[in-house]
C-alpha cells in the first residue's frame, strides 16, 4: 500500500515537473511584433529629430528600448527591401533587384521558419510582391501598392474592400487578430505593415485638416544645385520643384489647373492623378476632404502666379510636408493603439516590438522627395526595438546595421537557428550591449532600378561610419567619395581630391572584398542588365 502510494506520488511529481518545464520553455519564447511602414524617413520620428513632428508612440520604443542611429538598407526601394528582410539575403542573391522583377517564392523566408517552430504567424498590411506571403497562418494584404481610401485587401478566403482610412484599417484588423485569432497557447510572430506614408501621401480627413494649417522648417539643402556631385545626382528626377506633381501630389484639382490656363512644368495626367485616389472616397468622406481641398486650391490659384522660383519650391515643399507628416501622425496614433493593447492584455512583457521602414525618404534634402540613392536620407532607415528585460531602456546604438540582419536577429531572439546561407548578422549582441562582439565596420549597398521612374542611376558602394564610396555604372562610369564626418550633408565628392588618394585606394580594395564576401560580381551586374533589357523588349513587343 505504502509502496504504491509512493510510486503514485513520484509519478505525479514527475508529470508536474515535466509539464512545468514545458510551460516554462513555452513561456520563454517571446512574441514578435514587427512593425514596418512604407517610406518612413527617420527625420520624421521625434526620437531621431523633433524638427518636423512629434511621434510620442513610436518614441516609446526608444525610451523603453534601443534606437539604432546608423541602420540602413541594402537597396533603397520597396520590393527589394522586403525581399531582403524576408530572406536575409542581398537582392543579387534573392533575385528581387527592383520593384518589377518577380520574387521567387520558392525561397525560404523567415516567417516559414517561425511557423515550422510552432509560432503562430500572420502578416497584415502592405507586402508589395505580386504573390501572397508564405509561412503565415493568416494574412490580409493590400494588392501591390494598395490604396489610402477604402482599400481592397487580399485574404486567404478572398478579396474584401473595407471602408475607412488605410492606416486605421490595417491597425483595426491587426488588433482584431491579436484579440480574436491569436492562440494563447502559442507564441506569435505578427508582421504589421503600413502602406503610409507612401506617395501620393493622402492623410486621413482629420489629419489633412490639422496638418494643412502647419508650416515646417526648410532643410538646409532644399535649394541644392548638385554642383559638388556627379551626373547621377544632377539627372535624377525627384526634385520637388521640377518633378513633384500638382494634382497627384500637391492635390490641386484639374479644374483649378484649367482655370489658370496652365502650370509649368506640365508633367502629369492631372485628371487621374487627382481623381484616381479622390474618387475612392464616398460622399461623406469627400465632403470632409473638400473643405481642406477648397482652401488649398484657392491659395494656389491666387498666389502661385505671383511666386518666384524659391517661393514656388517652398509652397510645394510645405504641401508635401503637410500631407506626408499627416500620414505619419496617423501611423503614430495607431502604433499607440497597438502598444496600449499589448499593455492591457499583459503581452508587453514577453513581446519584442520592432519599428522600421522599408527604407528612408528625402523630405526636401537636396531638393528631393523619393529615395533610391545611397545618400543618407534614403540609405538609412529607422530602427527602434523594445525587448523587455533584455534591452535596457533608453539605449542608443550607432553601428552599421542593415535590414539584411533582421531575419537572423528575429530568429536568434526566438531561439531558432538561421540557415547558413543567410548573409546578415544577428543584432542580439548589440541589443544586449555586448558591442565588443560586433566586428562589421562597413556595409554594402546596391541599387538597380534604372532606367525607370525618378531616373536614379544604378550604383553600388561601401559605407562605413567615416566614408561612403560609390560606383555609378550602366550608362556612366563615375565614382564618388563622401567624407561622412566632415561633410554630413553630403555635398562634395572627394574622389578626385589628392588628399583622399590613399583613402580611395583602401576603400576600393575593401569594396572589392565586400563584393566577394557577399557574392556580388560584374557578371551578376551584367546578368541583371540583360534581364532588364529582355523585359523592356518584351514590354515593347506586347
Ligand atoms: C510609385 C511612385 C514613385 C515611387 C515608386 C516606388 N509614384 O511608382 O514615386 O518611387 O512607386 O516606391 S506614384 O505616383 O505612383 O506614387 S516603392 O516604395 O514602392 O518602392
Ligand atoms: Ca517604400
Amino acid at each position: 500500500m505504502i509502496k504504491s502510494s509512493v510510486i503514485f506520488f513520484i509519478a505525479i511529481l514527475l508529470f508536474s515537473c515535466q509539464s512545468n518545464t514545458k510551460n516554462k520553455v513555452h513561456k520563454k519564447k517571446p512574441n514578435i511584433l514587427f512593425i514596418m511602414s512604407d517610406d518612413h524617413a527617420y527625420q520624421a520620428i521625434s526620437a531621431y529629430s523633433d524638427d518636423l513632428i512629434q511621434t510620442p508612440n513610436i518614441d516609446r520604443l526608444a525610451d523603453e528600448g534601443m534606437i539604432f542611429t546608423n541602420a540602413c538598407v541594402t537597396n533603397s526601394i520597396c520590393g527589394p527591401s522586403r525581399a531582403t528582410i524576408l530572406t536575409g539575403k542581398f537582392n543579387h542573391i534573392n533575385g528581387k533587384i527592383d520593384n518589377y522583377f518577380p520574387f521567387d517564392s520558392t525561397q525560404v523566408t523567415f516567417p516559414q521558419l517561425f511557423q515550422q517552430a510552432g509560432y503562430q504567424t500572420a502578416m497584415y498590411g502592405k507586402l508589395h510582391f505580386g504573390n501572397n506571403p508564405k509561412g503565415v497562418d493568416d494574412f490580409m494584404i493590400l494588392p501591390g501598392q494598395g490604396n489610402y481610401i477604402n482599400p481592397k485587401f487580399i485574404t486567404p478566403t478572398g478579396d474584401t474592400v473595407l471602408t475607412g482610412y488605410v492606416t486605421d484599417l490595417i491597425t483595426d484588423q491587426t488588433l482584431k487578430w491579436l484579440k480574436e485569432k491569436r492562440d494563447p497557447n502559442k507564441p506569435f510572430m505578427m508582421m504589421y505593415l503600413h502602406k503610409a506614408p507612401h506617395r501620393p501621401w493622402w492623410p486621413s480627413p482629420a489629419k489633412f485638416a490639422e496638418f494643412s494649417k502647419r508650416t515646417f522648417p526648410q532643410p538646409e539643402t532644399l535649394f541644392d544645385k548638385y554642383e559638388g556631385r556627379g551626373t547621377a545626382a544632377k539627372t535624377a528626377e525627384m526634385n520637388i520643384l521640377h518633378h513633384m506633381m500638382y494634382s497627384h501630389d500637391s492635390k490641386i484639382r484639374p479644374e483649378t489647373i484649367s482655370k489658370m490656363g496652365s502650370v509649368l512644368p506640365e508633367i502629369e495626367d492631372f485628371e487621374n492623378g487627382f481623381y484616381g485616389p479622390y474618387n475612392r472616397a464616398n460622399e461623406q468622406q469627400k465632403a470632409l476632404y473638400d473643405a481642406v481641398l477648397d482652401s488649398i486650391n484657392k491659395d494656389f490659384e491666387l498666389n502661385w502666379p505671383k511666386m518666384n522660383e524659391k517661393e514656388k519650391m517652398n509652397w510645394k515643399y510645405q504641401r508635401f510636408m503637410q500631407d506626408y507628416l499627416g500620414c505619419i501622425s496617423s501611423i503614430d496614433d495607431n502604433v499607440g493603439r497597438v502598444l496600449d493593447y499589448l499593455d492591457e492584455a499583459g503581452l508587453a512583457e514577453n513581446t519584442v516590438v520592432i519599428y522600421t521602414s522599408d527604407q528612408g525618404f528625402y523630405l526636401g534634402e537636396h531638393g528631393w522627395f523619393d529615395k533610391r540613392f545611397i545618400y543618407n536620407e534614403s540609405f538609412k532607415t529607422p530602427l527602434l526595438v523594445r525587448w523587455p528585460n533584455q534591452i535596457k531602456p533608453g539605449m542608443s546604438n550607432d553601428e552599421m546595421v542593415q535590414n539584411l540582419d533582421f531575419a537572423q536577429t528575429l530568429l536568434e531572439i526566438a531561439g531558432l537557428d538561421a540557415p547558413d546561407d543567410m548573409q546578415g548578422e544577428s543584432l542580439v549582441s548589440l541589443m544586449k550591449g555586448e558591442n565588443d562582439k560586433w566586428t562589421r565596420k562597413a556595409v554594402y549597398y546596391h541599387y538597380y532600378e534604372y532606367p525607370a521612374v525618378h531616373m536614379v542611376k544604378r550604383h553600388y558602394g561601401l559605407v562605413s561610419k567615416e566614408y561612403k564610396l560609390t560606383h555609378y555604372y550602366y550608362d556612366i562610369d563615375e565614382w564618388e567619395l563622401i567624407d561622412r564626418i566632415k561633410d554630413p550633408l553630403e555635398m562634395t565628392n572627394q574622389y578626385d581630391n589628392p588628399e583622399y588618394e590613399n583613402i580611395v585606394k583602401q576603400l576600393k580594395n575593401e569594396l572589392i572584398e565586400l563584393r566577394k564576401k557577399y557574392k556580388d560580381s560584374i557578371e551578376l551586374d551584367q546578368k541583371y542588365i540583360e534581364l532588364h533589357k529582355q523585359r523592356e523588349n518584351l514590354l515593347k513587343g506586347s
